[in-house]
């Protein structure tokens, strides 16, 4: 039957790269995300090299997502791996400037949505058992926080702890958790940002060699695919070229 990876958010970016990284390996796929027509795609472009359910769905929508993981048949519903990718930042205002709507959009998706997420598919990963696995997308946003990240910051420290906090609960269980939390990486994360500001993606990633979704797909695929007595429990991952500042002061 094989393992089965079930990723939201593969219409892009990290996730959409995971795919291609595990559907290669001959991996089953259940892939997500609201965009149809970039699911079709990727399901054409995977087919050959394994079986592909592919899944409209918006990870704010609770009802949705029990109702497509309770009809999961074999073998998409024994999952190996979850890859709890979808997410997005939105804005980079200051909060005193921010649109309230925008917030409670990033907490729907980066929080609500990962959590709804993981909680419907918790009774397949713990069946599974020894060698399944959590993959959490966090990010250094949730570590370090900078001018602008806000919300953002906030949903990603969630991701983290949240994760830890699994981890405690599924002792015994044999089913891993890990927070993976990547720095600067090139995907069309600043264009949703930045409400489609393609000068504003290309001035962040110009000369600073970005993380590329490849970078990250290997990471997940060494994740999942390790000893399966060994646990990551955080990985904090940034390009070289991307490093820590000094606190600012401001001063009379
Ligand atoms: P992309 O914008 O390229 O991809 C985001 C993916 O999330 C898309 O596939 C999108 O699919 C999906 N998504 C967004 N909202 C929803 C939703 N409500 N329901 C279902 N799917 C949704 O960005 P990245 O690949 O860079 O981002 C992936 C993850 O990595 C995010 O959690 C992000 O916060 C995190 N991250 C990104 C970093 C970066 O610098 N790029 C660094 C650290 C972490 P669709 O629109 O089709 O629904
Ligand atoms: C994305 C990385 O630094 O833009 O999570 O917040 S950052």
């Amino acid at each position: 039957m094989g393992n089965t990876a079930f990723i939201t958010g593969a219409t892009s970016g990290f996730g959409r790269a995971c795919a291609r990284r595990f559907g290669r390996e001959g991996w089953n796929l259940v892939i997500t995300g609201r965009r149809r027509e970039r699911l079709n795609e990727l399901q054409a472009e995977l087919a050959p090299h394994c079986q592909v359910l592919a899944l409209e769905l918006d990870v704010r929508d609770t009802a949705a997502v029990r109702a497509a993981v309770a009809g999961l048949a074999p073998p998409f519903n024994s999952v190996h791996t979850l890859i709890n990718n979808a997410g997005l930042a939105l804005g980079t205002e200051p909060a005193q400037d921010c649109d309230l709507e925008k917030w409670h959009r990033m907490i729907d998706t980066n929080v609500k949505g990962l959590s709804t997420v993981t909680h419907a598919l918790l009774p397949s990963l713990i069946a599974r058992g020894t060698g399944a696995s959590i993959i959490n997308i966090g990010s250094v946003a949730g570590h370090w926080p900078y001018p602008g990240g806000n919300v953002y910051c906030g949903t990603k420290a969630f991701v983290e702890q949240f994760s830890y906090a699994l981890r405690a609960d599924l002792q015994g269980t044999g089913v891993r958790v890990t927070n993976l939390a990547p720095g600067l990486s090139e995907s069309e994360f600043t264009l949703v940002r930045t409400d489609g500001d393609q000068a504003a993606h290309d001035a962040l990633y110009a000369g600073a060699k970005p993380i590329q979704p490849e970078d990250i797909a290997d990471t997940c695929w060494w994740l999942a695919t390790m000893p399966a007595h060994l646990n990551v429990n955080q990985l904090e991952l940034m390009p070289v070229r991307q490093a820590f500042s000094a606190f600012s002061v401001h001063r009379d």
